[in-house]
């Protein structure tokens, strides 16, 4: 730590001791960049791209420290000059450059490549106000910027820049990076391409802004509103800038290790993370035409270079841009993707195989399946709804291009980083082995009948408890109990994620317990979700939480047996401790509709039970830690799909068919509701749980409260409950990301 020393007397004239926190954060900055920067880099031949819109890494300071393996160090000398490392490192903004999975995925798997050793880079855009910032006021959800730029980042800006050409003007570029150390191992960079003239200064009145001053907005936001035809242009504008950034750099790195463009493949492959970077294909064949590359050769070197993980079966993810939208923004790539299309259709005429549909829409997955070598789904069930239903006439035609590749998260973070006295646990019972090689967890379960390793993980969970109490003081001011059962769901709102469901059983327990009903113990009902911004069913759905949050609080005969707290702008921090403290894992989606998840994991990991629909990974939990040690309920995606290719789900008649679940949806505007809450959105909810209900909450719920109600009452047998909790713990190996990121290697990447 001498290095340390030396650095923070020469920054700032004065030891540790006298500094203040703002001064040892940014001499840590700065002492950690160096400590990178001297590892070096992976480098290799063939590099994996992984290009992605969303990269929600986190704060990077104690990350970084734990993969340097200093973490232990930099906290005792910090000790020793009467500072605490937890209370730096609040100093430090959280990147805010994602939304949800799908972002923090990217980043789990950026760790993961750089703990393995191999080459490669994630590559996207700079936001300079992120996604939002959630606030709270009346109830309701406001969103405001969400800076996290300052002058002392991790960001370093480069000297690469290019031109991106739009109809009429062309943008320049500047490459910043960010590194992503490997745990002891090099690091990897995150290329995060922006523009000089972003003008923060232009948003007013939450996040407004003028959607159409592209020179000056367009790495303002992540997915910025898309609710008009400005916004939805902004979105392609960004999405182009993004890729035609990212092939010029791919392309001048190949051709500087010596390609010749003609065997591009030797040296790169781009993961595609969902659509956004679709427009890739076009962007290379157009580039490697300016190259001398015929169109029909250029389509192969693509096609030999890029490959598709989709995310989602909800359509209105799929992304289709009207063809005349490509027109006004980037006519450069329309006879391209014509073209693309016109081969597409000499060998295969079926429309829903189609590029550009006979409504002159552009299916960019579409062009993902037909132009990429690959194609995998996240999660197995995932994968198997894509190959059966989803996209069938595609696994019908290339059956081979389709694969699973289930998704993971990195354990530095999501273990050793969040939960240090449990990671401190694990070793001294298995060794330090699981760092790196996670399968070695399931030592664990040789410790299921001693009483003392049992007693432990209870003893830590409790811990763990009180941190998280402090925690949700600060973020809501209000007051949880640490010996409540912890149930928590934390996620993106969205109605097939159904918080709604939830909000429902919090419903029929509040009626239960004013009935005279008290549950065995306490329970904390904590959540945590933004909603998008125009998504205006999600909104309704978080009001209904605020107002019951205010109500049970307000009802005296109620609030010693239970509470809701909704935290305020969840994210990654946020997560980091929640996860710890959980003790019931919610994870409801409608069998069908969530990809993978990975909350899900990260729960599991640090000994949270799960209670959930066979969705997603929650199948492969499931089968992991057996019947046992999980909670299911709710029918099986196989009658979902059902359901909606009969279009016979009818949530009115369940309602109307059963006098119970007609009082925890009538409640909703009830009278004590609509006394707290907005009439409007109370209403616009109930309306929608009557007459649409898309996600099919009512059909799931009398499921979900038995099931739910088993689980407290198991939750007593405090012995047994330890028992679970280890055996998830046991089990969570296979969920780590090195796994995930080894498999998109051996099937996909290649790299040696
Ligand atoms: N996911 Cl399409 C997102 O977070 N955002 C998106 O736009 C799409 C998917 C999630 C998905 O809902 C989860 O089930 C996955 O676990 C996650 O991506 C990572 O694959």
């Amino acid at each position: 730590m001498e290095a340390l020393k030396t650095m923070i007397q020469d920054m700032f004239g004065k030891d540790c001791s006298a500094c203040t926190n703002q001064e040892v954060y940014e001499a840590l900055l700065t002492y950690t960049k160096k400590q990178l920067a001297a590892k070096g880099y992976h480098e290799g031949k063939k590099k994996i791209y992984y290009i992605s819109a969303e990269f929600l890494i986190g704060k990077l300071l104690s990350n970084n420290l734990i993969n340097l393996g200093i973490y232990d160090e930099v906290a005792e000398f910090l000790k020793e000059s009467g500072k605490s490392l937890a209370e730096i490192e609040s100093v430090e903004p959280e990147p805010s450059l994602g939304n949800g999975g799908l972002g923090r995925l990217a980043a789990c798997f950026l760790d993961s490549i750089a703990t393995l050793g191999l080459p490669g880079e994630g590559i996207g855009l700079n936001y300079h106000l992120g996604l939002f910032k959630q606030v709270f006021e009346n109830n309701l959800q406001h969103e405001v910027p969400n800076p996290w730029i300052t002058p002392e980042s991790w960001l370093t800006a480069t000297d690469v820049t290019y031109m991106v050409p739009f109809r009429g003007f062309s943008l320049k570029s500047t490459m910043y990076n960010i590194d992503v150390a490997g745990y002891e191992n090099k690091a990897i960079h995150l290329r995060l391409f922006d523009i000089d003239l972003a003008d923060e200064s232009m948003v007013h009145d939450g996040i407004a802004f003028n959607k159409k001053d592209i020179l000056h907005n367009l790495t303002l936001f992540l997915y910025p509103d898309d609710s008009d035809e400005d916004g939805r242009k902004l979105r392609v504008y960004q999405q182009y800038f993004m890729v035609s950034n990212a092939a010029q750099l791919i392309l001048d790195e190949a051709v500087s290790k010596g390609s010749n463009l003609h065997d591009l493949a030797d040296y790169a492959v781009v993961q595609i993370n969902d659509t956004h970077p679709s427009m890739i294909i076009p962007e290379f064949i157009r580039l490697l035409g300016e190259k001398g590359i015929g169109f029909d050769e250029a389509a192969d070197i693509v096609s030999h270079v890029c490959a598709y993980t989709n995310h989602t079966i909800l359509a209105e993810a799929l992304e289709k841009w009207p063809i005349h939208y490509l027109e006004d923004i980037v006519p450069q790539l329309v006879p391209i993707i014509r073209k693309l299309d016109e081969k597409v259709k000499a060998k295969y005429p079926a429309e829903n195989l189609a590029i550009i549909d006979s409504n002159n829409l552009v299916h960019m997955a579409h062009m993902d399946i037909h132009y990429g070598f690959s194609i995998n789904g996240v999660a197995a069930l995932h994968t198997e709804i894509l190959k059966n239903s989803e996209l069938h006439q595609f696994y019908e035609i290339y059956p081979e291009k389709f694969n699973n590749k289930t998704n993971g998260i990195t354990f530095r973070r999501w273990l050793m980083y969040c939960n240090q006295p449990l990671a401190k646990y694990i070793s001294s019972l298995i060794g330090d082995g699981y760092k790196k090689n996670a399968d070695e967890l399931k030592k664990l379960l040789a410790f299921k009948d001693d009483q003392k390793v049992l007693d432990q993980l209870l003893a830590i969970k409790a811990d763990a408890k009180k941190i998280c109490k402090d925690f949700v003081l600060e973020n809501t001011g209000v007051e949880i109990d640490e010996n409540s059962v912890f149930d928590i769901q934390i996620k993106r709102l969205h109605e097939y994620k159904r918080q709604q469901l939830n909000a429902l059983y919090i419903i029929y327990k509040y009626l239960e317990i004013k009935g005279g009903k008290k549950p065995e113990r306490p329970i904390t009902f904590i959540f945590g979700a933004k909603a998008a911004p125009a998504y205006y069913i999600a909104k309704d759905i978080i009001h209904l939480l605020l107002t019951l949050e205010t109500l049970i609080q307000n009802d005296p005969d109620v609030a010693p047996y239970m509470k809701l707290v909704m935290v305020e702008n969840y994210n990654v921090s946020a997560a980091e401790k929640l996860i710890p403290a959980c003790d019931i894992s919610e994870q409801i989606s409608l069998a069908s509709k969530e990809a993978s998840g990975t909350g899900n994991m990260k729960f599991m990991l640090n000994g949270a039970v799960t209670l959930g629909t066979m969705d997603g990974a929650n199948v492969e939990i499931s089968e992991l830690v057996g019947e046992d040690n999980i909670y299911i309920f709710g029918e099986s995606s196989d009658e979902i799909i059902k359901h909606y290719e009969k279009a016979d789900y009818n949530s009115r008649a369940i309602y109307e068919g059963d006098a119970d679940i007609k009082k925890y949806v009538d409640f909703i505007v009830s009278e004590p509701m609509l006394k707290i809450g907005k009439e409007e959105h109370l209403r616009n909810f109930y309306n929608e749980l009557l007459n649409k209900d898309w996600f099919m909450t009512l059909l799931d719920l009398k499921d979900y409260i038995k099931v739910k109600d088993q689980v407290f009452a198991d939750y007593e047998d405090r012995n047994a409950w330890a028992k679970k909790m280890l055996v998830n713990i046991g089990e969570a190996g296979f969920f780590s990301s090195d796994r995930t990121i080894e498999q998109y290697n051996k099937d996909i990447w290649h790299l040696n």
